[in-house]
């Protein structure tokens, strides 16, 4: 009898466990897992040690709820992203498990502290920034909630970079994450696909064959995402490419058996690195390589799990959902179709109904500089079977469109799959929308946006496809983990439920009159501002004031983000403080952190300005420690761990219709910081939820900024209009804050003053005086304290449990399982 075949109750129980036992277990780890004395054993073997031992209190849970969903033949949903930053894993575990403060005494007891142990797990970066982390909040969400779901990834030996700061500028280190050992993760060694690239097609009859002439495995990496207290765990699966026993043949066949060994490492480019850049379309061959790797080893995977479970594949539609996060797996649904037509034996129209049954896709910008496009010249070299269908889906596709919507040229050339010019390209944003049943974009605004811009001519074509998930965080990580204090207190007034249903704050406002709650707020605050000082000063040898304003501006560095209208105030403010010494300044604390892609000139000028000018400010006495402005290298989700439960501002200042959500503004919010930000993404639901009395709201609207683009915006008449503006721009342009690179800042100024695309200036008016009616708040504390309390109350809405709820119900059709 196999393994497989013995039934249900799973045979080794997780122990409860006791302090005495978890240490026994620890030490066990230890020893026969790591191979280390206690003696001898570093923070890091603790850590591991530690990791081994709450990874056996998940495992029972993951194996009992991939059972039940196979048992019980449920519905499943797999959630296709190149990107999850998924954040440190073990704090996380050991409060999903309830056994946080039971490790924390069981470590004691070694004379090990568990704060420090936590601190020596690397945080993979596998991810750019908003989308990939969002991501990790949905798995988080869909192990919570029981979702029969499924997370498909690419396991980048090298993730996200590491950003030093040297000079002012950004460098960019590797980030090896893998070097220190990864111990969370299981390798599946049997679960291992043959990814096919190149060649050429050729018909046998009707049938299309595809010929490739090269090959790579993808093999099987799962991780745990542990449920938060439900003895349940979701999947997160990451293919990590192998040369395997694939060598060049005509290598191996001339008999070099050299070569065909030293070609493996090329082989496995494939999975090598993340693409750090989230702003343009590179158009690099090994990106569409990496697209197709994610996407053909996850398919073959559901089809192949589905077929056992089911005998068939004539069912699929109804029994699987894959959902792609923005285009970056689109090519998933040409995949189905060959697998459907080609490999099954399906005629095109079926396949074609089950495929837009079975796929969903979120868009998730509205710039369209990264609206991702191959050359149809590239593509045909690398997936020709795939292009040609491609080729199929648009005529049929097209025709569709002459028969019941228009046969205008025009309308029929801008909704081709394939654009036109010298160099024709496949837009794969069009390919989602028609190859899916539903496309949402990911806030209110955005979503709007995207059917009157975007997707105007689709929305025309399908209105009834469109549709809005506004975008959520999760509670586990953005307050239990990251602030222990503020969960505390949660837990103090309205039980611990709040965690997996955060509606439960409601319950908090029968106490935000109590004095004991009240004062507890402010507490909490500076106890957290006190320990981003401490990182602060341990690393970057800067002195903060824990009672000073801790404004904060952190995410991917980006002109339509504008840090740098963030950048323009500080420097007005520092003359007015230079000008006015003796007034009584709100003590403030500006925070920045982010990367910028490698290639992303303007970006990267904007870090080294905003270093220039904080090197010149928190050198001047004359301020006596009344400003002080600090970037924080090396941006990443423990970094935010630190940095959003200590803001008292929190920056979300991009134009007007260019940022689709945002999450940050999310996160900030529920740990008591007040938004100051235009009417953009998700601030506007965050607006309309903690009321207009809790926000700050400045600059132009949408409507306003189209308005200006249609009429003619000119930079430089703000420029000469606002004498504040004017002197800021003046005094970087002269050097000021550059003094051995006087020019520097040139090429930034020049596009400011002349293009200003992202319309800085024009909101610079609002937002200088939106930063006085900051300080006037802050100056009154109970005030302020009151606004915070209702930014924290009022957040429940953006839970990405909520979000996942309405993924479930709306687009994916799914239950939760029955977690009894
Ligand atoms: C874009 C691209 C485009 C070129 C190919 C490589 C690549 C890789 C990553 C990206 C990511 C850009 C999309 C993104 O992160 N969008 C952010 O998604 C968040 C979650 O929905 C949302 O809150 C942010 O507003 C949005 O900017």
């Amino acid at each position: 009898m196999t393994f497989d075949k013995i039934d249900a109750p799973f045979p080794y129980r997780a122990p409860e466990h006791t302090t005495a036992s978890l240490k026994e277990t620890i030490i066990y780890k230890l020893i026969f897992l790591i191979g280390r004395s206690p003696q001898e054993a570093s923070q890091r073997d603790w850590l591991n040690a530690t990791l081994y031992a709450v990874r056996d209190l998940v495992t029972e849970g993951w194996i009992n709820t991939a059972r039940q969903s196979r048992d019980e033949k449920t519905r499943r949903v797999y959630y296709l992203s190149m990107e999850f930053l998924m954040g440190r894993t073990l704090s996380n575990a050991l409060i999903a498990e309830g056994v946080y403060e039971l490790a924390s005494e069981a470590l004691k007891e070694l004379n090990v502290d568990l704060e420090e142990v936590l601190e020596k797990e690397v945080d993979p970066g596998l991810g750019n920034g908003g989308l990939g982390r969002l991501a990790a909040c949905f798995m988080d969400s869909i192990a919570t909630l029981g979702i029969p779901a499924m997370g498909y990834g690419i396991r980048y030996e090298y993730g996200m970079f590491q950003q030093h700061i040297e000079d002012g500028r950004q460098v960019e280190k590797p980030d090896a994450w893998l070097e220190k050992g990864s111990c969370w993760e299981f390798i599946r060694p049997s679960k291992r696909f043959n990814i096919r690239f190149g060649g050429h097609i050729y018909f046998e009859g009707k049938k299309c064959l595809w010929k490739n002439d090269e090959e790579i495995t993808a093999l099987a990496y799962d991780q745990m995402i542990p449920g938060y207290d439900n003895d349940s765990a979701a999947t997160l699966r990451l293919w990590s490419a192998h040369a395997g026993d694939m060598f060049n043949l005509q290598d191996f066949n001339r008999g070099d058996y050299f070569s065909a060994i030293e070609n493996r490492a090329s082989t496995e480019n494939v999975s090598r690195v993340l693409y750090p850049d989230d702003s343009t379309v590179a158009g690099r061959e090994l990106r569409l390589r990496q697209e197709y790797f994610l996407v053909s080893a996850s398919l073959q995977d559901i089809v192949r799990r589905h077929k056992r479970t089911h005998g068939t594949v004539k069912n699929l539609a109804d029994k699987v959902a894959i959902h792609l996060n923005d285009t970056h797996p689109a090519l998933a649904i040409p995949e189905l179709m060959h697998i459907l037509v080609d490999q099954e034996g399906y005629e095109w129209q079926t396949a074609w109904d089950m495929c837009r049954q079975i796929f969903s896709y979120t868009c998730h910008t509205l710039m369209s500089e990264a609206l991702e496009t191959w050359p149809v010249e590239m593509m045909a070299k690398i997936l020709p079977r795939h292009l040609q269908i491609i080729f199929e889906i648009n005529d049929y596709f097209l025709e569709y469109v002459r028969t019941y919507v228009t046969t205008d040229d025009h309308f029929i050339r801008r909704v081709s799959l394939i654009e036109e010019g010298d160099a024709r390209k496949v837009r794969m944003g069009w390919l989602s929308v028609v190859g899916s049943h539903k496309v949402n974009g990911v806030a209110a605004i955005h979503s709007d946006l995207m059917v009157t811009s975007t997707f105007a001519d689709f929305a025309r074509i399908y209105p009834e496809r469109f549709t809005n998930v506004t975008n959520g965080i999760t509670p586990r990580r953005w307050i239990a983990v990251a602030n222990p204090d503020l969960s505390a207190l949660f837990d103090r007034y309205i039980g611990t439920e709040w965690r997996r249903d955060l509606s439960r704050l409601q319950e908090l406002k029968a106490h935000i009159q109590a004095p004991e709650f009240k004062a507890a707020i402010p507490q909490i605050k500076r106890a957290n501002k006190v320990r981003l000082a401490d990182y602060v000063k341990r690393e970057l040898g800067i002195e903060l004031n824990p009672d000073a304003l801790f404004d904060v501006q952190v995410k991917r560095i980006h002109e339509y983000k504008r840090q740098i209208l963030n950048v323009l105030h500080i420097v007005a403010r520092y003359n007015e403080m230079i000008a006015n010494p003796e007034k009584d300044w709100t003590p403030r604390v500006f925070i920045l952190a982010g990367k910028a892609a490698s290639a992303y000139y303007a970006a990267k000028q904007t870090i080294n300005l905003i270093n220039d000018v904080a090197h010149i400010i928190n050198h001047d006495e004359r301020l006596k420690g009344r400003l002080k402005v600090v970037f924080i290298p090396n941006y990443s989700v423990s970094l935010a761990q630190i940095i959003i439960p200590a803001a008292d501002i929190s920056e979300q200042i991009s134009l007007a219709g260019t940022e689709a959500s945002g999450t940050s503004n999310m996160k900030f919010a529920l740990n008591g910081a007040l938004t100051l930000g235009t009417l953009d993404g998700a601030n506007v639901e965050i607006l309309e939820n903690v009321g207009e009395d809790n926000i700050f709201i400045f600059g132009n609207t949408v409507e306003q900024v189209e308005a200006l683009r249609r009429e003619g915006y000119y930079p430089f008449n703000y420029y000469q209009q606002d004498e504040q503006l004017r002197t800021v721009i003046d005094q970087i342009s002269a050097g000021r804050f550059s003094p051995k690179d006087p020019n520097r800042y040139q090429d930034l100024l020049n596009s400011l003053r002349s293009h200003d695309y992202y319309q800085a200036f024009a909101d610079f008016r609002s937002y200088v005086e939106a930063q006085k009616a900051v300080d006037e708040k802050y100056r009154n504390q109970d005030a302020w304290v009151e606004s915070a309390v209702q930014n924290i109350v009022n957040m429940s809405f953006f839970s990405s449990d909520r979000t996942i709820a309405e993924y479930a119900e709306k687009i994916w059709k799914i239950k939760p399982l029955n977690l009894a």
